[in-house]
């Protein structure tokens, strides 16, 4: 008998081990709630670049469908299937989709239709204290309305707002139109980047982040002396997050095709408008950037008022002085969406620096420079500002501007070693500001005794990785390094 009730005991713990393991292969790791944060290789030898594993799983066009074309539609429906927790989000690709299928008819037909120009005839001012083109206008105004229609948007923030602002307490709200809100996320978005090109033809594009508002860090954020209201301070409160925090990001460039590009923190996807059916269709799957380009993409008239390290660096590359020892060449659109879409693709660097004018650069962080620092790194490149990581800076202004330098990743790296090597007290101090408060920045560390060390942050920043000169690395905890 004694025998009997062994045997069984043991079938039933070996038939449970069995069941475990079909489930554990069969379930999508992201059913049944968040990911925990992992430390997960992503570069060859002697570099280590730590993200977190992906909150959601991305699908390869193969996993879907190999003979036909895959709409952004199709594509995010499949998408909640394996991952039911991504409703929320596609609801607000849904919005988006529709405002870029919109800007990007409007900005091909603009001549036509009367839409350049500036807005009122001129003088009609935003908060960056630049000139509104009628575009601009136009397409802040298509993008609000598309997003309001998700219903999964609390708060908003836009380069054309002066604040962000409540969604939810738009009059549409309130007659019962939407009958499901979430209300769970945050939009951040550039409505019409490089618009003062548009006239000209130019490639233009939208930039935009989504951030969970669930995860704002910020509780204690003091807003007291601000002498804003306490419905404006929640709606900042929500909005003001590093980089670390989106959940989603990308861009729409408006030029000879339309692309959408994002990233839901798993890969980078490239969409392209088939203007003849209507629908972004998938042309792009899980897009890496080349490791090393041969294209630098600076404005270089200001290059006389650069910090020295981006100088000296743009010299030796031009010069092919450089690790590579080729002359690199230029490229230089103007309009940061197009930029990226060709660094993305052909490999290099592109960057706003600082300079003697603007010693924080001239693009935004919260809805340019840290929407796009997301999707390089996803593509397998780096954001910096010089030194540091874009997306461990903690923005303390909606408008907040910030150096920007972005591209491959060896490229990144041979650039950055020009601002770990500069001993110069200003540059230091610039940085040591922008990361003030967070974990990336040991207070106590003496300038005098900084070490010419590399250190890259990390995605959920409780480690840090430094590299000498030579490459080798460690870790530390909240080592500072030299330079911005
Ligand atoms: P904008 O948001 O007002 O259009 O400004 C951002 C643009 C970027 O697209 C581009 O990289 C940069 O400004 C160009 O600036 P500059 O004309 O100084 O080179
Ligand atoms: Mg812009």
């Amino acid at each position: 008998m004694k025998w009997i009730t062994f045997y069984l005991q043991l079938s039933f713990i070996l038939m449970g081990n069995i069941l475990l393991e079909v489930y554990a292969f069969a379930v999508p790791r992201s059913l049944g709630g968040r990911s925990t944060n992992v430390k997960v290789t992503v570069n060859d030898n002697s570099d280590e670049f730590e993200i977190p594993e992906p909150r959601w799983v991305c699908l390869s066009h193969v996993d879907i469908c190999a003979e036909t074309g895959v709409t952004l539609s199709r594509y995010m429906k499949e998408m909640v299937r394996v991952n039911p927790d991504l409703e929320e989000i596609e609801s607000i690709f849904t919005s988006l989709q529709v405002a870029c299928k919109t800007l990007s008819n409007l900005v091909r037909t603009s001549a036509l239709s009367g839409l350049t120009g500036l807005e009122d005839g001129g003088g009609s001012i935003n908060i960056q204290g630049e000139e509104q083109k009628k575009l601009d206008v136009i397409a802040n105004n298509v993008l609000k309305n598309a997003l309001k229609w998700s219903g999964q948007l609390s708060t908003i923030a836009s380069e054309e707002e002066e604040k962000p602002f409540n969604i939810m307490g738009d009059s549409v709200f309130s007659n019962d139109i939407i009958l499901e809100n979430s209300g769970r996320y945050v939009a951040v978005f550039d409505p019409l980047d490089g618009s003062s090109n548009v006239d000209a033809g130019i490639p233009v594009g939208t930039i935009f982040g989504i951030f969970d508002q669930a995860e704002c860090p910020i509780e204690d954020f003091d807003f007291s002396d601000d002498g804003i209201e306490k419905a404006e301070e929640k709606c900042l409160q929500d909005t003001l997050q590093p980089g670390t925090n989106l959940v989603a990001a990308g861009y729409c460039l408006y030029s000879s095709a339309t692309s959408f590009v994002f990233t839901l923190g798993s890969g980078v996807y490239c969409f392209t408008l088939d203007e003849t059916i209507g629908e972004f269709v998938l042309t792009h799957s899980d897009m890496k950037i080349p490791n090393r380009g041969k294209i630098y993409s600076f404005n270089e008239a200001n290059r006389w008022d650069w910090d020295i390290p981006m100088q000296k660096y743009v010299t030796d590359i031009q010069q092919g002085l450089g690790d590579t020892k080729s002359r690199y060449s230029s490229r230089y659109i103007g309009s940061m969406v197009g930029d990226v879409h060709r660094t993305l693709q052909y490999g290099g660097i592109f960057g706003y620096p600082a300079d003697k004018r603007n010693p924080d650069g001239k693009l935004r962080l919260l809805y340019e420079a840290a929407p796009m620092a997301f999707l390089l790194e996803q593509a397998g490149g780096l954001a910096l500002t010089g030194k540091n990581r874009i997306m461990n800076i903690p923005p303390t202004s909606v408008h907040q501007r910030v150096p920007c330098i972005l591209g491959s990743r060896d490229d990144m790296l041979e650039m950055r070693r020009y601002y770990v090597e500069s001993r110069d007290p200003e540059l230091i101090s610039r940085c040591k500001a922008r990361l003030k408060g967070t974990n990336v920045l040991d207070e106590d560390v003496d300038d005098e005794s900084l070490s010419p060390i590399v250190n890259l942050g990390s995605h959920n920043g409780d480690s840090l990785l430094n590299e000498d000169k030579e490459g080798n690395t460690t870790t530390t905890m909240g080592e500072f390094g030299a330079a911005q």
